[in-house]
């Protein structure tokens, strides 16, 4: 299968770039570092093909697929949204408004770029399958999750709605919705750069990892076509969704 992975530099799109390319598929992989996606070419070899530009920007995601040859862009049978990031964990009065943007842009934008350039394509041929990455934070609110978790409730909303117009055609969508997941760099990234607090959240507890998530994925797309796994949401066993708060007196 040819498979567009979104955010394959690192974490979630790096593991499921790797297992895919090992079960013989094709992964056109994007991200914005050249140099992890150098690294990651010479790593995977002729089945992996790197494509650099930043997603929520629509002109540059327009020029970097039309550098496809036709014949493999038109031929996209899977589409792996899983570029994202969130920023911050401060309560909503006290965040960084560009970090906001920058969540914005990237989650929501950067993905209904691709899916917008992508999903045509696939409805042309009636066949193909997208994969949503979104996260429990979209259905859960916890403190400090405000502007991430509301873009991954976007994501997951956007994965139900792709459905609902896709109904009785041979496209499927699917929205994984992880819990907590080490082995990444989404909390360094939270954390701006902050490694001994980022380090904090995985400390004596195990997570669920990458090569899990890529797991998920190689299973869903080896589904029969018949069959739409709606949403997969996963924790970890040390993790609950349990946990209204109450402030007392
Ligand atoms: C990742 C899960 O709980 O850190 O989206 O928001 S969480």
């Amino acid at each position: 299968m040819n498979i567009l992975v979104t955010g394959v530099t690192a974490g979630f799109g790096k593991a499921i770039a790797e297992l895919l390319i090992s079960k013989g598929h094709t992964v056109i992989g994007t991200g914005r570092r050249q140099e992890k996606l150098d690294e990651l070419k010479s790593q995977l070899g002729d089945n992996f093909i790197p494509l650099n530009f930043d997603i929520s920007d629509l002109s540059a995601t327009k020029t970097a697929l039309q550098t496809l040859p036709n014949d493999l862009l038109t031929n996209i049978d899977v589409l792996v949204n899983n570029a994202g990031l969130a920023l911050g964990l401060e309560p909503a009065d006290k965040t960084d408004f560009a970090d906001w943007q920058q969540m914005v842009n990237t989650n929501i934008l950067g993905l209904i770029h691709l899916t917008h350039e992508i999903l045509p394509l696939m409805v042309a041929n009636n066949d193909g399958y997208i994969i949503n990455l979104s996260s429990t934070a979209g259905s859960y609110p916890y403190f400090g999750g405000n502007v991430y978790g509301a873009t991954k409730a976007f994501v997951t909303q956007f994965s139900l709605n792709l459905r609902a117009d896709l109904v009785g055609k041979n496209i499927r969508v699917s929205n994984i919705e992880p819990g907590l997941c080490g082995g990444t760099e989404f909390s360094n990234i939270r954390f701006h750069g902050d490694d001994a607090k980022a380090a904090q959240v995985y400390d004596s507890v195990q997570y669920v990892t990458p090569q899990d998530i890529a797991n998920m994925v190689a299973w869903l797309i080896e589904q029969p076509k018949h069959v739409n796994i709606n949403r997969i949401e996963v924790m970890p066993t040390a993790q609950t969704f349990a946990g209204l708060k109450v402030v007392k007196d």
